[in-house]
């Protein structure tokens, strides 16, 4: 019986590049960590605004005409910036003119399983439902991709600090993805800030990384077939 022969130097290099294009083709992580940014980000952000509907209703919010978001100055929560449609989140002189606010970010997905996603975030809105005088009595809510609202808990009940982290697992979607926080203000010094937390999805090997993958396994198994066999 002929000893195995053993693996030529060329045919060994072949393996190691073999097995090496198909490792890292399967464990391709080629694109950064999903990004959702935070309003300190005011240039991710857009904003629409609408006036003198009525307190506490849904229907009060528009989302047809967006603009950029402008970043509050000197108002943060936790060193994070506050945005609204004006530098102050003033739209008017007096309290109790009910304005309507929807921020708006879009963030990708491409490259991700969406199923996996994960997004944790703390966030807060002037004003905040509280029942108090001239504050409205909308509870400040989000959704994604234009499903269900979502409220959140605000452990101190204050209009300008946070709420408890909120954890969203459901709902993203390959691709382009939209999250929009609902807030009615009073009319004055009135805004936004939301803090991501962390925010993770599993990525997805790419055609072009299955295809090498593919191939890499192709010549492996061609290469095992051929040293089986008899010599
Ligand atoms: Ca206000």
């Amino acid at each position: 019986m002929t000893p195995r022969t053993p693996l030529s130097a060329s045919r060994a290099h072949l393996v190691r590049a073999a097995a090496f294009a198909a490792f890292t083709a399967l464990t391709a992580t080629a694109h950064a960590a999903p990004d959702v940014a935070s309003t300190s980000d005011v240039s991710r952000w857009q904003v629409a605004v609408n006036f003198h509907q009525p307190d506490g209703q849904a229907t009060s919010f528009q989302t047809s005409t967006f603009q950029d978001a402008v970043a509050i100055t000197g108002r943060s929560t936790d060193g994070i910036g506050w945005i609204a449609n004006t530098a102050n989140g003033s739209n008017f002189g007096s309290v109790g003119n009910w304005t309507f606010f929807v921020f708006r970010q879009e963030f990708d997905l491409t490259g991700y399983d969406a199923s996996t996603a994960e997004l944790r975030f703390q966030w807060a809105g002037d004003d905040s439902g509280q029942g108090f005088a001239d504050r409205g009595t909308w509870v400040p809510k989000f959704r994604l991709n234009g499903g269900s609202f979502q409220s959140s808990v605000w452990p101190g009940g204050f209009t300008y600090g946070f709420s408890d982290p909120v954890t969203v697992s459901s709902g993203f979607v390959a691709g382009r993805n939209v999250i929009d926080f609902y807030v009615e203000g009073n009319g004055v010094t009135d805004g936004f800030a939301m803090k991501p937390l962390s925010f993770t999805a599993a990525p997805v090997p790419e055609a072009s990384s299955l295809a090498l993958a593919v191939a890499g396994l192709a010549v492996l198994g061609g290469l095992a077939r051929r040293r089986s066999a008899p010599c």
